[in-house]
């Protein structure tokens, strides 16, 4: 039976990529940070194959300790602050867990694996790193590819690229088999509440069901290539089922603004024209933005023979109605 270590077992595509492994015979193994998660039981609950080991992304021997007690054949490192907004606002410690935290899982995994110099493989652990479209930021072509210039615009942004590349280093440098997968938007009725779709979702909901008439955000006008998570942790895994480690874009190649969003979203409780309901907030607005991100997909769809299979109407609607159940049943 292979076995998988995921850190960020308790975040949203951890919850899909474990429920996916499962399904695929793995026994998975979750690293989980604090001395009393909330979201343990989340996980217990929803989970209970799974086993989780007690772990932080800045704390070294803690990852060394989980790959010890888990001794994982695959590595899936999606642990990170993951929200842009908060990142300005907390940048040294977005930098210690979303970028220096990828070094400590690369060295645990070398250090695990018994590396010594001379030889040149680091030994069998595959490892995954979760990049980022926002890698892209100030975007300096359309659609982005692997090859494209990285040009950040956040605190996030800046430690996804320290992230990626220092993956892409040890892949070079020690034979590692790591792959970084260069993932565009992607949503569910599990995305956290503080994104924007999952804002809209419950903000739709609320409306219809009387429970909330106002709904602030703020720039209406960023483009996004929105796709669904669980589709996205099977590129996840198919990365590291390839016989080498390599970088992939997982996107749908389609973009659509938070106005889209908003078009569809309302659509779907029947209301044509929101703007009664959606005030602008300048609170909400970022102090640089990433204004447009499409993905070129193209490398997956031939190596790994990924494509997405729900549409952005599709996600829209599966996350309205998920909250619009969560609401009426009081969740
Ligand atoms: P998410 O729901 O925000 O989950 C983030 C996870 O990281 C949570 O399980 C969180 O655990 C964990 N974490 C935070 N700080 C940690 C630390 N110090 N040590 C260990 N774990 C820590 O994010 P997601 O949407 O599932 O995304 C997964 C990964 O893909 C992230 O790295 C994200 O940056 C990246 N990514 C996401 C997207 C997207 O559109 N969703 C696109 C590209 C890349 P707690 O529950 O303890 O907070
Ligand atoms: O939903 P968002 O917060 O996602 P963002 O910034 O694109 O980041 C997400 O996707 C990245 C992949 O490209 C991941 F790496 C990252 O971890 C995360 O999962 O914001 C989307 C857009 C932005 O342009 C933002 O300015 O929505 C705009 N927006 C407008 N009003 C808002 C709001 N975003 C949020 N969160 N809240 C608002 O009220």
């Amino acid at each position: 039976m292979p076995s998988a270590l995921i850190t960020g077992i308790t975040g949203q595509d951890g919850l899909y990529l474990a429920e996916l492994l499962l399904a695929k015979g793995y026994d998975v193994h979750g690293l989980i940070r604090g001395q009393n998660n909330p979201k343990r039981q989340l996980v217990e609950k929803l989970l209970p194959e799974v086993r989780l080991h007690n772990g932080d992304l800045t704390d070294l021997s803690s990852l060394l300790r989980a790959l010890r007690d888990a001794a994982p054949d695959e590595v899936y490192n999606l642990g990170a602050v993951s929200f842009v907004a908060y990142s300005w606002e907390n940048a040294h410690l977005t930098t210690d867990v979303t970028a220096k935290g990828v070094l400590n899982m690369l060295e645990a995994v070398r250090l695990h694996c018994g590396y010594r110099e001379g030889s040149d493989q680091v030994g069998g652990v595959r490892f995954y790193q979760a990049s980022s479209s926002e890698m892209f930021g100030k975007v300096q072509e359309s659609p982005q590819h692997e090859r494209t210039l990285l040009w950040p615009r956040s605190p996030y942004g800046v430690s996804k690229v320290f992230g990626h590349h220092m993956t892409i280093n040890y892949r070079e440098s020690y034979g590692l088999h790591a792959s970084s997968g260069i993932l565009f938007n992607h949503e569910s009725p599990r995305r956290g509440p503080e994104f924007v779709t999952r804002k809209i979702s419950q903000a739709v909901a609320r409306i219809h069901l009387g429970l909330q008439d106002q709904l602030v955000l703020g720039n209406l006008d960023a483009e996004r290539d929105w796709g669904f998570a669980g589709d996205y942790v099977e590129a996840m895994w198919l990365m590291l089922q390839q016989p080498a480690g390599d970088d992939y874009v997982v996107a749908t190649g389609e973009t659509h603004s938070i106005r889209d969003f908003l078009d569809e979203a309302f659509g779907q409780v029947g209301v044509t024209d929101w703007t009664p309901y959606v005030r602008q907030d300048p609170r909400f607005v970022r102090p640089a933005e990433v204004d447009h991100l499409v993905g070129d997909a193209s490398k997956a769809r031939e190596v790994l023979g990924w494509k997405p299979r729900v549409t952005f109407r599709e996600l829209v609607a599966m996350m309205v109605e998920a909250d619009l159940e969560a609401t009426r049943q009081g969740w």
